[in-house]
Order: C-alpha cells, then sequence, then structure tokens
C-alpha cells in the first residue's frame, strides 16, 4: 500500500471505539464503504485511507508515521507512551482506570495495598500511580479476564478500566481508587510531512466543528423586547445572538446557541425574563 501523499487514519477494527469512531468520519463528510474483515478501506472524495487494526497497535502505528492520525483510548496512549500529539478529545469510549478490592474486604485507600499484589492490563499506568503515592506492591501483568484475579487468588487487588460498573458488580469488587479518565482521543503523527499538513488541518477543523456541533443546541424563543439586554448575557452566541423584530413591537425574536450542558439552566432563566414560544433544534455542524 503506497502513500503517495494520500493520508492515513487508523481506528480500531472492532471494539468499543469502531462505531464511535467511524461515525465521526462520516459526519467530517469522508464517504467510504465498510466491509467486516476489512483491513483498509479508501475515502471516495478525499486523498484517505482508512486503516483498521486493533486499538493495541494504534500509537505506534501513529507514532512512527504508517498512520497519519488514529483514534484511541487515552488509557493506552498513557500505558504505550508513545510520541504522538494528542489533538482532539472525541466526547466517547467513557471509561475510568481503576483499582478496584472485594467488597467484603477491608481496604480503605491505597496505602493499605502496600505489600500486597495487583492484577492489570495496564503496568506502566499502574507502577507509576503507585510510585506517585509511594505505594510498594507487586504488579501482576494479565492480558485479559483481570476481574476474576481475587477470586482466584492470583491477586488482592486489581487495577482495570470500568464504564457501567458491572464487571465490579458481578465479580464481587468495588473502587478503591480512580487512577485516570479515558475517552477516545484523536491523535496525530510527530512525522507529518509538508504535503499532507494541509489536508490534516483540515481534517482537524471538521472534527472541531462536528464535536462543537454536539456540544450546543441552536435556540430560539420570543421575549417582551425591554427584556433584551439580559436575555443576551443568558445565550451570548457566538459573537452576538441574532434579534429579529416581531409584529407586536414590544416583541422580539431570539435566535441563538447554547452549551447543551447549560441548557435547562438557561431554558428556566428565559422562561423567568418572558421568555416563551421556546424552540431547540439539534446543530449538524458548527464551525466559528
Ligand atoms: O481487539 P482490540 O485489541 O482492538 O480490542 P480490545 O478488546 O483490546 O479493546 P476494547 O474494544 O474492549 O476497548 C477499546 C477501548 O475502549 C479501550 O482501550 C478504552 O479506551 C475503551 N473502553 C471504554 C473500554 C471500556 N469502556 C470498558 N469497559 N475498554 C474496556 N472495557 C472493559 C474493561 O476492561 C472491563 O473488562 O469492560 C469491562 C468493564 O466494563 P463495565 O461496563 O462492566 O464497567
Ligand atoms: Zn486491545
Amino acid at each position: 500500500m503506497q502513500s503517495n501523499g494520500t493520508i492515513r487514519i487508523a481506528v480500531q477494527r472492532s471494539g468499543r471505539l469502531s462505531e464511535g469512531s467511524l461515525d465521526l468520519l462520516k459526519n467530517m463528510g469522508l464517504q467510504f464503504e465498510t466491509y467486516q474483515n476489512r483491513l483498509f478501506t479508501r475515502c471516495r472524495n478525499e486523498s484517505l485511507d482508512i486503516l483498521f487494526l486493533r486499538d493495541d497497535d494504534i500509537p505506534e502505528y501513529v507514532q512512527n508515521g504508517t498512520a497519519d492520525l488514529g483514534i484511541v483510548g487515552s488509557n493506552l496512549l498513557d500505558e504505550s507512551g508513545a510520541k504522538v500529539e494528542r489533538m482532539l478529545s472525541l466526547d466517547f469510549g467513557f471509561c475510568t482506570l481503576a483499582i478496584a478490592v472485594p467488597e467484603q474486604s477491608n481496604y480503605k485507600s491505597i496505602a493499605d495495598l502496600s505489600g500486597k499484589k495487583i492484577a492489570t492490563s495496564y503496568p506502566q499506568t499502574l507502577k507509576r500511580y503507585l510510585a506517585d503515592n509511594k505505594v510498594d506492591a507487586e504488579v501482576i501483568v494479565l492480558k485479559g479476564c483481570v476481574e476474576i484475579a481475587p477470586a482466584l487468588q492470583v491477586a488482592d487487588a486489581i487495577c482495570d478500566l470500568v464504564s457501567t460498573g458491572s464487571t465490579l458488580r458481578t465479580n464481587r469488587l468495588k473502587v478503591l481508587e480512580v487512577v485516570s479518565k479515558s475517552q477516545a482521543t484523536l491523535i496525530c503523527t510527530p512525522n507529518r510531512s509538508g504535503g499532507k499538513k494541509e489536508l490534516i488541518d483540515r481534517l482537524l477543523l471538521r472534527a472541531n466543528g462536528v464535536l462543537e456541533a454536539g456540544a450546543f443546541k441552536y435556540i430560539m424563543f420570543n421575549l417582551p423586547e425591554k427584556r433584551l439586554k439580559d436575555a443576551k448575557v443568558l445565550v451570548p452566541g457566538c459573537d452576538s445572538p441574532t434579534v429579529i423584530p416581531l409584529a407586536d413591537p414590544q416583541m422580539v425574536a431570539v435566535h441563538s446557541v447554547v452549551e447543551e450542558e447549560r441548557f435547562w439552566e438557561v431554558v428556566e432563566k428565559i422562561k423567568g425574563c418572558g421568555g416563551s414560544g421556546i424552540l431547540v433544534s439539534p446543530i449538524e455542524k458548527f464551525i466559528r
């Protein structure tokens, strides 16, 4: 497979990050087909190949420039120590790397694990955490099924990824300490050459636009004109909200954007200012 100035982006072939990664690429306007057992696919509308890999290999491929961009959990970046640029946190694939102990145990803090065994698939991250906390514990490296290590008496505790917490509950374990938080992350090779830079920059702008769109809602409402000053503080928009006169000269219509996480608070305050007819719609793309 020749690069020929074509950008390569590496995504997880089959796993928890696959769907979110492909959704993001499609929302970035990339047109491509995916088939089962595919190893790579070529975009129809950009000079870009998508490589489908095991997630563990993605940091290394991006570090050495085999792939120009990649999508991988930040947990794997922390563990691999790969020298790549972290460009964007992608708002999916959320989990925490946590130290967990048997529910019935008396461990109260990480200090209680001195002299104990901790099983993990993340030895480098765990060793750093133990050293930072001055805890001298033995790290047992397991490739999978870490959660059964305490029941098998292979270890006293585990350090593993947790998302819903149901695996811990099923195995009668509880979180003792959170080591780090993770989410899918867009990474870029440090070795990007001049010819590719322009497309990489365009792709980053698009990825940003997709993420920003998800973080905002478009909001429209009617308001007594005399309360406009208060409303402008609530929904400042990008630069300033759009204000449209209505048939009733004492009323105006206001159009703006509002952050998803402030949404209900803002709606309540708009109502408090005499706002009515509040309409909200999703934003497909948002470029500032
Ligand atoms: O084949 P390949 O090597 O590509 O896949 P994989 O099996 O190594 O990875 P995969 O698909 O399991 O995870 C890919 C990435 O998803 C991880 O590197 C994380 O960034 C992210 N992620 C998010 C998770 C989880 N949530 C998660 N819950 N990765 C793994 N888990 C596992 C965890 O290890 C534990 O076994 O799920 C179990 C706990 O889940 P809950 O929901 O019961 O708490
Ligand atoms: Zn993996």
